[in-house]
C-alpha cells in the first residue's frame, strides 16, 4: 500500500503553533476516513517528535509478501508515544502492530486498513553504563545502529548478523548470530525489558519482578507485549580485539557433497560462526561459503577454516575487519521490497543428499525470469555457550536441539510467481525436515512461516506460553507474529 507521501501530517510541528492550527489544518483536507479520525484525536496526545502518516514509505518491509497494510502509521518519538497509542487502540478497538526492522517474514501478519502501524523505528538510541557493561537499547534500533555503538562504546553487544534487522527483533524470539559462540543467544544477555503490555501499562519485567512474563518474553516476547526499551549485558573489549576475521569462498556445483560435508564436520571453536549459500552470481548458480572468526587481527581464522578451504574453492577473499565493518552475510540480503516468501528449518546437522536434491531444485526455479536474487542459506554456530543454560532458562525452545538455521529465500518482483515460489520453498523446507538430526520438526520462530504446527516453533513451551497468554493478553490484542 502507497499513499502519497503529501499526506503525511507532523505532528510535532502542528503542536508547536498551537491545536487550533492543528484543527483547521486537518479540516482542510477531505478527512472522512477512520484513519483520518484515528490521526486526529490520537495526533494531539503523542509527544511533539512523533508524526502519522498514511504511508508506509517511512517504514518499508524486507518483504511484500502477505505484508501487513495498515490504515495510519504512527511513528513514535517516545516509549510513552508507544503506551499512549496502545491505551488508545484499546479504548477504540483499533488492532495495530509494532513494527521495528520490518525483517519479519511470518506470513501471520494480517493488519489490515482499520489496523494501526506502531513504526519502532524512532526509538533508535542505544545508551551505555560508565564501566560498559551493560547498554540499553531502544525499541526499535537496528543492528547496524547498535553494533556501531558497541564499537564506539569499546564492547561487544550480542545482535543479529545482518546490519537491517531490529536488534530486539531478533532477540525476542531467540537471538542467533555471530558472537554467540562467546556469550550465548540474545535472550541470555537480556537483563530487563520495558514493556507496554496488552492491558496498556508500562512494566519494567526482570526475573524478580515478573519471572513468568520474562520467562515468555524472551523467545516468544511479540505475543506477550512491545519491548520499548532493554537493559542487555555489553562485553568491554579492545580495539585491536573488536573484530573478526570473515573468509569467503565460492565453490563449484560438482563440490556440493564434499563442501557441505567440511561445513558439517566443522569444529566450530566459540569465537566462529560458518554460513553456506547459494546463490546466483553473474547469471550463474554458486556455492558460497563463508566463515567468521571474533578477534584480534591474527592467524586464527585461516587455520580454524582450514578444513573448508581444503576443498578448493575456485574464488577465495578475505580479510580482517573491525566489527563496525564486519557485515559478512551482506548488505545485499537487506534489500526491502519485492516479494520473498521464504521457510525455515532448524537442523541438528547437514547432510550432503539433501543438499544435492535442494541444489536442482534451486536450479529449477531461478530458472524463471526475474527469481535470480533467490538465495538458499544455512548459519551455523557452536553451540557450547547457548547449552551451559537449561532449556527451560526461557521461551526459546530448541537450544538442545537445533545447531544451524536453515532458509530458502524466493525473491522476484512478479506477484504472479508467488505460487511457484511458495510451492519451491515448501519443497526445500521438507528436504531439510525429512534429514533434520532433530527428534520433531523444529524451526526458529524468526525463520518460521505460520503453516507450521505451533509446536514446531514453540516446542513444549506451547501449553505454557498459550497459558500466559491467557493471563497477560486475554482477548489477542498481540496477534500477528505466530499467535498463541
Ligand atoms: C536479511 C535477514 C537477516 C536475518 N538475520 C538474522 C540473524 O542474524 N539472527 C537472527 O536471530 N535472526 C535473523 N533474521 C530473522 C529475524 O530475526 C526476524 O526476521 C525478525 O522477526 C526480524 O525482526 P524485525 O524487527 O526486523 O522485523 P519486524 O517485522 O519489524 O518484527 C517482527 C515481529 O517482531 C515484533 N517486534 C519487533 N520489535 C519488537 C519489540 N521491540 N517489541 C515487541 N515486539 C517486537 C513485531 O511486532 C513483529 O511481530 C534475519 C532476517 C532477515 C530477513
Ligand atoms: C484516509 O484519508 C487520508 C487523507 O485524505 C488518505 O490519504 C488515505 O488514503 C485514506 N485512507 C483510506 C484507507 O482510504
Ligand atoms: C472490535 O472490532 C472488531 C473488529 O475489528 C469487532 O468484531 C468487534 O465487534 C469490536 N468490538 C467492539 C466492542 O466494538
Ligand atoms: C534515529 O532516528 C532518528 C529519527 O528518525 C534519525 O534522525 C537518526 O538518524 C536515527 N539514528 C540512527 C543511529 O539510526
Ligand atoms: C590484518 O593483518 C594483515 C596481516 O598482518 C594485514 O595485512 C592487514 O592489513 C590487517 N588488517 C587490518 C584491517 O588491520
Ligand atoms: C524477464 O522479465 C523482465 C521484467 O521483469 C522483462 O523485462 C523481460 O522481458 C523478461 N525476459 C524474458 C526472457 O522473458
Ligand atoms: C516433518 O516434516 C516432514 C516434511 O515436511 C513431514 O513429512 C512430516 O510429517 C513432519 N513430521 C511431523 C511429526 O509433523
Ligand atoms: C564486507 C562488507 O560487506 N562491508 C560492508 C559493511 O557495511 C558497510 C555499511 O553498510 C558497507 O559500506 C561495507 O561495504
Amino acid at each position: 500500500m502507497f499513499f502519497n507521501n503529501l499526506n503525511i501530517i507532523q505532528f510535532g510541528l502542528l503542536l508547536l503553533q498551537g491545536s487550533t492550527t492543528f484543527a483547521k489544518h486537518i479540516s482542510s483536507r477531505t478527512c472522512n476516513n477512520c484513519s483520518c479520525a484515528i490521526a486526529e484525536t490520537l495526533g494531539p496526545k503523542l509527544s511533539a517528535g512523533a508524526s502519522c502518516s498514511y504511508s508506509t514509505a517511512a517504514a518499508p518491509r524486507w518483504s511484500e509478501f502477505d505484508a501487513p497494510d495498515p490504515g495510519l502509521v504512527v511513528n513514535v518519538a517516545t516509549e510513552s508515544d508507544v503506551l499512549i497509542t496502545v491505551q488508545y487502540c484499546n479504548e477504540n478497538n483499533i488492532s495495530f502492530l509494532a513494527q521495528n526492522g520490518g525483517h519479519g517474514w511470518g506470513q501471520t501478519f494480517h493488519l489490515g486498513l482499520e489496523g494501526l502501524l506502531i513504526n519502532l523505528g524512532g526509538l533508535n538510541s542505544t545508551t551505555f553504563n560508565a564501566d560498559k557493561t551493560e547498554a540499553t537499547i531502544q525499541g526499535g534500533a537496528l543492528v547496524r545502529s547498535v553494533v556501531d555503538a558497541a564499537y564506539s562504546n569499546g564492547a561487544q553487544i550480542p545482535t543479529g548478523n545482518c546490519n537491517c534487522v531490529g536488534a530486539l527483533g531478533a532477540i525476542l524470539g531467540g537471538g542467533f548470530g555471530r558472537l554467540m559462540g562467546l556469550y550465548g543467544l540474545g535472550v541470555d544477555n537480556l537483563l530487563s525489558l520495558n514493556v507496554v503490555t496488552a492491558a496498556g501499562t508500562q512494566l519494567t519485567v526482570t526475573p524478580e519482578t515478573e519471572e513468568e512474563l520474562w520467562w515468555a518474553l524472551r523467545g516468544a516476547g511479540p505475543n506477550f507485549g512491545i519491548v520499548t526499551s532493554a537493559t542487555i549485558t555489553s562485553y568491554p573489549v579492545t580495539t585491536a580485539e573488536n573484530g573478526a576475521w570473515v573468509g569467503s569462498w565460492i565453490f563449484t556445483e560438482d563440490q556440493i557433497e564434499d563442501v557441505v560435508e567440511a561445513v558439517n564436520d566443522l569444529d566450530l571453536l566459540p569465537e566462529m560462526a560458518v554460513f553456506l549459500y547459494y546463490a546466483v552470481s553473474d547469471g550463474t548458480p554458486v556455492v558460497l561459503v563463508s566463515g567468521s572468526y571474533a578477534g584480534a587481527n591474527n592467524s586464527d581464522g585461516p587455520n580454524a577454516f582450514a578444513s573448508i578451504t581444503a576443498v578448493g574453492p575456485v574464488v577465495e577473499e578475505a580479510a580482517w575487519s573491525p566489527f563496525d565493518e564486519v557485515n559478512a552475510s551482506g548488505d545485499s540480503f537487506c534489500a526491502k521490497g519485492g516479494y520473498k516468501p521464504a521457510y525455515g528449518a532448524g537442523l541438528a546437522q547437514l547432510v550432503p543428499a539433501t543438499w544435492r536434491s535442494i541444489w536442482n531444485e534451486f536450479v529449477d526455479f531461478i530458472a524463471i525470469n526475474g527469481t535470480s536474487a533467490s538465495t538458499v542459506m544455512v548459519d551455523c554456530y557452536p553451540m557450547e555457550k547457548t547449552r551451559t543454560l537449561p532449556d527451560s532458562s526461557s521461551s526459546y525452545p530448541w537450544r538442545s536441539t537445533i545447531n544451524c538455521n536453515a532458509a530458502v529465500i524466493p525473491w522476484y518482483d512478479d506477484a504472479s510467481l508467488n505460487a511457484a515460489a511458495v510451492s519451491f520453498g515448501k519443497s526445500v523446507r521438507s528436504l531439510w525436515y525429512e534429514t533434520s538430526g532433530t527428534a520433531t520438526n523444529a524451526t526458529y520462530i524468526n525463520y518460521a512461516v505460520g503453516d507450521e504446527p505451533y509446536s514446531v516453533v514453540y516446542g513444549d513451551n506451547l501449553a505454557t506460553l498459550e497459558t500466559l497468554k491467557g493471563v497477560w493478553d486475554p482477548t489477542g490484542k498481540f496477534d500477528q507474529f505466530f499467535p498463541l
